[in-house]
C-alpha cells in the first residue's frame, strides 16, 4: 500500500529563517509553501535541485497549541514525523486499522497541495509520528 518515502517533517520555530538556512547551509530549494489552518502551521517543502524524490518539510506553528506548537514546546526543533505516500488512503487507513493501529483522524484530512492525510498514533508506531500521503490526482508522480 505504500509506494515511497514521500517527505520528512522538522518543527521549526521561525519558517522563513528555516528556509534560509537550509538554502545557504545545504542548498535545498523551497519547491512550495502554504498555510493549513485546520493543521495550524505555514509550511514548506524543500527538494534538493532536480530531485523528484522524498522532500523535507518544514512546519512552523500558527498557534501555540497546535501540533506543532505543543511538540515545539516539548522536544524544541527537530524531527516531527515521516510520511509515507500511499495510493489509496482509505484502502492504507483501514488495512492499518485492521491491524490495531490507531489512526488518528475518522476519514483523512487535507493536507500539502490539496493531498489526503492521515496519522498513526506515535505510541503505534514505534514512536514515529507516521503520515499517511494520498497526493492530488494533479500532484502524483
Ligand atoms: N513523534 C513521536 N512521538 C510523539 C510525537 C511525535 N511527533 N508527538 C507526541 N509524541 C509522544 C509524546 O512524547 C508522548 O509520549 P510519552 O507519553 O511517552 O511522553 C505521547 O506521544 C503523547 O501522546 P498524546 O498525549 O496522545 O498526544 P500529544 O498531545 O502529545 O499529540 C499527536 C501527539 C501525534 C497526537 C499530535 O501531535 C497530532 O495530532 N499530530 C497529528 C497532526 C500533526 O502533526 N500536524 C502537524 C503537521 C501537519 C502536516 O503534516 O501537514
Amino acid at each position: 500500500l505504500i509506494t515511497s518515502v514521500d517527505h520528512v517533517g522538522i518543527a521549526v520555530a521561525d519558517l522563513d529563517q528555516a528556509i534560509a538556512w537550509y538554502a545557504e547551509t545545504l542548498g535545498l530549494v523551497a519547491t512550495h509553501t502554504e498555510t493549513n489552518e485546520e493543521q495550524g502551521v505555514r509550511e514548506a517543502m524543500l527538494s534538493a535541485p532536480g530531485d523528484s524524490g522524498a522532500q523535507i518539510q518544514l512546519l512552523a506553528p500558527l498557534r501555540p497549541d497546535s501540533a506543532i506548537g505543543k511538540f515545539l514546546d516539548r522536544n524544541g526543533p527537530g524531527i516531527q514525523q515521516l510520511a509515507y505516500r500511499v495510493t489509496d488512503i482509505d484502502a492504507a487507513s483501514a488495512a492499518l486499522r485492521n491491524k490495531g493501529l490507531r489512526l488518528l483522524y475518522d476519514e483523512p484530512r487535507r493536507g500539502t497541495a490539496g493531498s489526503r492525510i492521515n496519522f498513526v498514533h506515535p505510541k503505534d508506531a514505534g514512536g514515529v509520528l507516521v503520515e499517511l500521503v494520498e497526493p492530488a490526482a494533479d500532484q502524483a508522480h
